[in-house]
């Protein structure tokens, strides 16, 4: 039995290459040193897996920004608009990825980037790659060939890891309707062909091709690629050995195609979907066909459970032998943090909690031990660390800290009144309007203003007590006041605090809330250098005082005007955090959503009566095949409605999405109920408001109507022609005016300027 990896982390144990990529975009730090910060980070990785005792580890795992990137690279699937950096500007392949997945706004260029979207329901972004009906696909970077060879070099057979061909071409778009991107297959195979020649030629033994895609509902058309793919690729590499991986779900119908492929080894993803097992082991499998059994989970930091995956390993061995077994994580590592002995602070993470976790080093150690569990080596040893891993798990389960008895009576005792307002939409449109008195295309934002350089240093400072909680509230409430005014003056119609009092949206309510724990060094990386430190649920969810409260009873206590309170939701908390592995993450969500129903009543008590319950995470839960979306869909909506029911039919509960792609869920997106829903919308030109449109959606809409995720200052008059184009297929009466997305990574200039202009686009409206 061999054990493997699907990839590591690659941000660096201290985030190393985030500050590196940060110091040499700024001009600060040479391109030598940049990338000797990603040769040390990939040399540390091979050596720390091989010491752990992994057999076959990855190269190539490594990215200096993503891997979906590198792959447009290495078939040089570069579009048109970055030739003139190339040609005149001579850019080397580093600042060209980096020119892609960032734009070039230098020097006189203004080349915008790539488009980014979430890696199936992670919280990673990749970068789509874009397809023209005449793409030519090139051998164009050599990365995976120099990471093998680099791997080499220092003693390590390593497997290069690739996206495979398929996958590659479904996760991009085409630039240009009037062609399917899958019938780009025929010539983009040749690229794969070259690159694997050129690793056997390298001395590679073993391939590992990614093919993620495998896990989603497929067509006809998309299997018959795979079928033709694999088996070209097996005819001119008949010796090569070719793991192929898919994870986050089962194969589902796409089974029997895969088990035709002519493929050595094939990757089950066992902790998202251990019942696979048993079809496979019931299918007739190839005789020669070796299985890798994902049963460390790669998406979450608990301590794997020995004993159950132990059954699992047991029934595959029984049915085909161990020889034919490989042991291995449930998918990459890159969705974990680095290394849990690095966590010494025990007031952030206390050790009782500690005791049941594991990143990925330690993930990587749990691979090797269950291996060597199964095959009776090193037992002595192993049989300790079997007893022991059954005590941390036996004591999880038991644990005064993680079960709450009256939280689970409360979620017991939740009614179908609970998840619903006193009154339907029309008539609390009513009386919304006549208790708010606000004009027609009434103006917001989204909450946050920018969290600038001075404001995120005050939060360092208290940490670091170089400021007392008193020094740092005067700051944060003078940021506040400031911002007040400011859009008084401007003329918005309803106000935010700006949240300068919040590190990260999740964050800020995981640190107030019970049942959820922190770390110090839990980084995980979200896009390019950008990383997120996702809470971890570990108990029943409480709220043991009010969390926004004093923050937005203050703004309020400062106008007239109304000042709307800002909250995240309960789907998005869940979303964004690691969650517990030991109950439905449904039932996770709904303590979630009474702790926050809980705090938007309070928030109404003291005043407050527009409240906005954040959601933009609510599309990327959703179940990766199609027959599941029903049931998350439900349970998703039930919570939001929960989270929102408490108040009065006056109090007007707002929501926002970003990132979204409605169409397929626009009826569930309806049944949340909000009364007011905006929307990310200028980037498309409104085009997503045609499925609000279609669906005659009752509510109201703020469709963005300008991209935040730019510091360009859009016109008033271009905001006026997109709510004029809103107009046409939504009614005047429902129409809000707002920005796309919270303002927090702006700065103060632009986000001044451009609100001025929306202030004005929506007077003219108005007349
Ligand atoms: N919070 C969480 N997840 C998210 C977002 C978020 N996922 C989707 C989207 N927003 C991702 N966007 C970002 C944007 C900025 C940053 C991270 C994710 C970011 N991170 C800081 C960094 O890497 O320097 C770390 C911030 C900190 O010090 O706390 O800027 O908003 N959970
Ligand atoms: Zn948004």
């Amino acid at each position: 039995m061999q054990t493997h990896n699907l990839g590591y982390p690659r941000i660096g144990s201290q985030r190393e290459l985030k500050k590196a990529s940060e110091l040499y975009w700024a001009d600060k730090l040479p391109l030598a040193a940049l990338l000797q910060e990603g040769k040390n980070i990939r040399l540390h990785n091979w050596q720390l897996q091989q010491e752990a005792g992994i057999d076959l580890i990855p190269c190539n795992d490594f990215s200096f920004y993503d891997q979906v990137l590198d792959t447009a690279l290495m078939t040089g699937a570069i579009p048109e608009r970055y030739q003139p950096l190339i040609e005149r500007k001579q850019l080397n392949n580093i600042d060209l990825l980096f020119a892609m997945a960032r734009g070039y706004q230098r020097e006189g260029y203004d080349v915008t980037a790539m488009e980014m979207t979430k890696w199936f329901d992670t919280n990673y972004h990749y970068i789509v790659p874009e397809f023209k009906a005449d793409q030519q696909f090139t051998l164009y970077s050599d990365k995976v060939i120099r990471e093998f060879t680099e791997a080499k070099e220092n003693g390590i057979a390593a497997k290069p890891v690739i996206i495979g061909p398929v996958s590659f071409l479904l996760l991009g778009k085409e630039k240009a309707a009037g062609f399917h991107r899958i019938s780009l297959l025929e010539k983009l195979l040749p690229v794969y062909e070259e690159v694997l020649g050129l690793l056997q030629q390298a001395g590679a033994t073993h391939v590992q091709l990614d093919e993620p895609c495998l896990s989603l509902n497929l067509g006809e058309k998309e299997r018959a690629a795979f079928t033709q793919a694999y088996q070209q690729l097996h005819q001119r590499f008949p010796q090569l050995h070719i793991i192929l991986a898919s994870y986050f779900e089962c194969y589902g119908e796409n089974l029997a195609t895969v088990l035709q492929l002519p493929v050595q080894t094939l990757h089950l993803d066992l902790v998202r979907c251990p019942s696979q097992l048993d079809d496979i082991l019931a299918a007739a499998l190839p005789a020669t066909l070796q299985l890798s059994l994902g049963v460390v989970d790669g998406r979450n930091i608990w301590k794997n459970d020995f004993r159950q995956s132990l059954a699992l390993i047991t029934k595959a061995a029984d049915a085909i032998g161990k020889d034919r077994l490989w042991m291995a994580p449930s998918c990459s590592l890159l969705h974990v943090p680095c290394d849990l002995d690095l966590e010494t602070d025990e007031e952030t993470l206390q050790p009782g909690i500690k005791q049941w976790m594991a990143y990925a080093k330690q993930k990587i150690t749990e691979v090797v031990t269950l291996a060597n569990l199964a095959t009776g080596k090193d037992i002595e040893h192993m049989e300790r660390k079997l007893q022991e891993n059954i005590r941390a798990n036996a004591n999880r389960k038991t644990s005064a800290i993680i079960h709450n008895p009256a939280v689970k009576a409360q979620v017991a005792g939740i009614t179908d009144n609970d998840s619903r307002r006193h009154a339907i939409f029309a008539t609390r449109k009513i009386k919304q309007q006549e208790a708010l008195q606000l004009p027609k295309f009434p103006t917001t934002t989204i909450g946050s203003f920018p969290q600038t350089k001075e404001v995120r240093s005050w939060r360092a400072k208290l940490k670091k007590q170089e400021l007392s909680q008193q020094q740092y509230d005067e700051l944060i409430a003078k940021e506040t006041a400031d911002t007040i005014r400011w859009q008084e003056e401007v003329g918005i119609d309803v106000l935010v605090h700006g949240e300068f009092e919040r590190n990260d949206m999740v964050e800020y309510f995981g640190e107030q809330l019970d049942g959820f724990a922190f770390t110090r060094n839990g980084w995980v990386q979200s896009y390019g250098s950008r990383c997120v430190k996702p809470p971890v649920i570990y108990g029943d969810v409480s709220r043991p005082a009010p969390m926004t409260v004093k923050w937005t009873q203050y703004a309020q206590s400062l106008t007239p005007q109304l000042v709307k309170g800002m909250l995240t939701g309960p789907v998005t908390i869940l979303q964004w955090s690691f969650v517990r592995n030991d109950q439905p993450r449904s039932e996770t969500c709904t303590q979630i959503a009474l702790a926050i129903r809980n705090e938007v009543v309070d928030l109404e008590k003291a005043g407050i009566r527009v409240i906005q319950i954040d959601e933009p995470a609510i599309r990327e839960g959703l179940p990766l095949r199609r027959e599941n979306w029903q049931e998350y869909l439900e349970w998703a909506v039930r919570a939001f409605r929960i989270a929102a029911s408490g108040v009065k039919d006056e109090t007007q509960i707002h929501t926002h999405m970003c990132y979204s792609e409605f169409n397929d869920i626009i009826q569930h997106i309806a049944d949340m109920d909000a009364d007011v829903i905006t929307i990310e919308c200028s980037r498309s030109q409104m085009e997503l408001l045609d499925a609000f449109a279609d669906f005659k959606y009752p509510n109201e809409i703020g469709p963005g109507v300008y991209d935040i995720h730019s510091p360009r200052v859009p016109s008033k008059t271009e905001m006026v022609a997109l709510m004029k184009k809103a107009q046409a297929v939504i009614p005047a009466e429902q129409l809000w005016v707002n920005p796309d997305c919270g303002l927090k990574t702006r700065q103060w200039e632009e986000t001044r300027k451009a609100l001025v202009e929306m202030v004005a686009a929506a007077k003219e409206l108005r007349q």
